[in-house]
């Protein structure tokens, strides 16, 4: 069946055709399969795998991920997984892969069934298949990396989590995310046949989460234990078996297939799989195939047509969507399916925000980049010098109530999903909050010359609680002179000059936001409370960064204990599970954070030549 046409010519451009594809356990999988009319010659499948539904005829138009690969040539293969819309089987919303038990099947081999048929099946394929996609996408592309299909030839994983337990979309460190962990498993779990979204009876869901009290309303109130990967996550509150069987990234420890790892700085959802994933593979990549590619992206930015902002901040005048695809994504395909073009001569490439330019590097770190830190210290100022005797307290103290949560991003939180506002929550300007008594802020001189950091970025507080159990958010940030007409938008972009010009003055934009629960400060299976009021040592990873702070900016740092709903509240004292403490349980607490020469709570910055 044509269905989608050349305007100019009225001639067909794509072929449609769906077909159920059978998996070793006989379980028929919908696919669809998508050519350009055009090319007759042999040509590569490239594959995505999607629990989120497959078109019903060729898109018209072509997405804007696609507008580089036409040239090339692929034949488009969808599918969606088991479970999921008209594929038989049964859902299941996890990445657990065990390649043991020969009878089991899960995302990886039903990739591998699939990738078998399609050579054997599809007329004219050139043998070689790619898969690739961005999230969900991302992962089931990145699971077939266990086990490859001999004509898998390349992979792109694009944001794909990894161990959700640990990070990405549904915990940070065992830090529950809340309002994500609950609204994706009800939009995928709720009804096979559609992506449901949780009915709210408030607009702004921060009220709604605060109304809601502890997580057991959750299930006692709306779900009534019907959304399984939700009862999942309330029943396994510690990096228990349950979650270990889960991190499929534990099983990988090299690159068998050329591999473009990709991931957003400001990807709200899934920042540190696609990191995880580019390390595990150097653990042996003897071909030098496994490359990593970052921008200044939210989750999945760089499919989207141009990419010349995020939120308010621009990217100095670059398409950097359409170049990534036009200048790697392409080219990574059409080297390893079209055996033409040439292979990249470096592991990593990046988008570098403050300078907005594209970088390349030989090794990631790049070992030119060195560790320093930058000191917190009592009067609110932030410098490289280590903190001096000279306070009388040698701490800063804030109260932390769960009554009053700080929201964590500006008021109203409209619903995840559907979305809108939600994508580019991570570069929100952060003067919404650095006025709250519960919020500390500590700030730099202006710089005097550019201060550029390139690698892994970490925070060590040394903090006390007066609690038994507290969470503490550190956020870096860079903050825009009073007059930041030179990072504003050029009249051409949008919106006029004068506006975004007004609008970036002070603007304290985040370039790392992490959380960490005290509970799992010692051990992520065991959680123990913490001594109240003793300080403690909390180490802060706050992932990979390339951005330069321009000279005439200020580096701040806050330091918080709650992050509502995007992070459930601890109740700060300590109880067995906090999915199901009691109202009771949530105290104020006394959170002490410490500046001294003993106790210098600081950021490790890895600063590039
Ligand atoms: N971030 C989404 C997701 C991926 C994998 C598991 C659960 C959620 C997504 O956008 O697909």
């Amino acid at each position: 069946m044509f269905l989608f046409a050349d305007p100019a010519t009225k001639a067909p451009v794509f072929s449609f055709k769906e077909v159920m594809i059978p998996m070793r356990d006989g379980v028929r999988l919908q696919t669809v399969i998508i050519r350009p009319v055009a090319k007759t010659e042999p040509l590569p499948i490239l594959l995505q795998r999607t629990p989120y539904g497959v078109p019903d005829k060729a898109p018209d138009p072509a997405p804007p991920g696609w507008k580089e690969l036409l040239p090339d040539g692929y034949i488009f293969v969808i599918q969606n997984l088991r479970g999921r819309f008209k594929s038989e089987g049964v859902f299941q919303l996890s990445s657990r892969v065990d390649l043991s038990d020969p009878k089991a099947t899960n995302e990886t081999t039903d990739a591998y069934d699939t990738i078998d048929w399609l050579v054997k099946n599809v007329s004219a394929n050139n043998g070689r298949v790619g898969i690739t996609g961005v999230s969900y996408l991302g992962l089931t592309a990145g699971m077939t990396l266990l086990k490859p299909h001999p004509a898998l030839k390349a992979v792109s994983e694009q944001a794909a989590p990894v161990d959700q337990w640990m990070n990405d979309d549904m915990h940070r460190y065992g830090a529950l995310r809340l309002s994500y962990a609950l609204e994706y498993s009800v939009m995928e779990q709720a009804d096979k046949n559609k992506n449901t979204h949780f009915d709210f009876d408030t607009y702004d869901t921060y009220d709604w989460y605060r109304k809601l009290g502890p997580i057991s309303n959750v299930n006692g109130k709306y779900l009534h234990g019907a959304v399984p990967f939700w009862n999942d996550i309330v029943e396994h509150p510690n990096y228990d078996e349950f979650w270990r069987r889960e991190a499929w990234i534990d099983q990988l420890h090299g690159s068998p297939v050329p591999t473009l790892n990709v991931a957003g700085f400001w990807d709200q959802e899934d920042p540190w799989g696609p990191w995880k994933i580019f390390r595990n593979s150097e653990e042996n990549d003897p071909e030098a195939h496994n490359f990593m590619v970052a921008g200044p992206w939210f989750h999945g930015e760089w499919h989207a047509a141009a990419g010349e902002s995020i939120g308010q901040i621009p990217f100095g005048g670059h398409a950097t969507s359409r170049e990534f695809r036009e200048r790697i994504e392409a080219p990574f395909f059409r080297f390893y399916l079209h055996r033409k073009g040439a292979k990249f001569d470096w592991k990593a490439s990046t988008f570098q925000s403050g300078s907005n330019t594209w970088h390349t590097y030989s090794a990631w770190p790049p070992p030119d980049s060195k560790s320093r830190n930058l000191y917190l210290h009592t009067d609110g100022t932030l410098s490289f010098a280590e903190p001096g005797d000279d306070s009388s307290t040698g701490f800063v103290q804030y109260v932390s109530d769960p009554a009053n949560p700080v929201p964590y991003r500006p008021r109203p939180i409209s619903p995840t999903y559907p979305g809108g506002d939600w994508r580019t929550w991570e570069v929100a300007d952060q003067r919404f909050v650095d006025h709250r008594p519960d919020v500390l802020t500590f700030e730099s001189a202006p710089l005097d010359r550019d201060l550029t950091i390139t690698g892994p970025v970490a925070a060590e507080l040394f903090a006390s609680t007066s609690g038994t159990d507290s969470d503490f958010i550190v956020k870096l940030i860079d903050v825009f002179p009073e007059n930041a007409v030179k990072n504003a938008w050029k009249a051409d972009d949008g919106p006029g000059p004068g506006e975004y010009a007004k609008s970036l003055d002070g603007y304290e934009l985040p370039i790392a936001m992490e959380v960490r629960r005290g509970r799992f400060n010692k051990s992520y299976e065991r959680p123990e409370p913490l001594v109240a009021n003793e300080p403690t040592d909390f180490r802060i990873p706050l992932r990979d960064r390339d951005h330069v702070f321009l000279k005439g900016h200020r580096i701040m740092v806050q330091v918080q204990s709650t992050w509502f709903p995007v992070i459930d509240r601890n109740p700060q004292r300590f109880v067995a599970s906090i999915y199901t403490a009691k109202p009771e349980d949530f105290i104020a607490a006394t959170q002490r954070i410490y500046c001294s020469p003993k106790l210098p709570s600081h950021i490790e910055l890895p600063v590039a030549p």
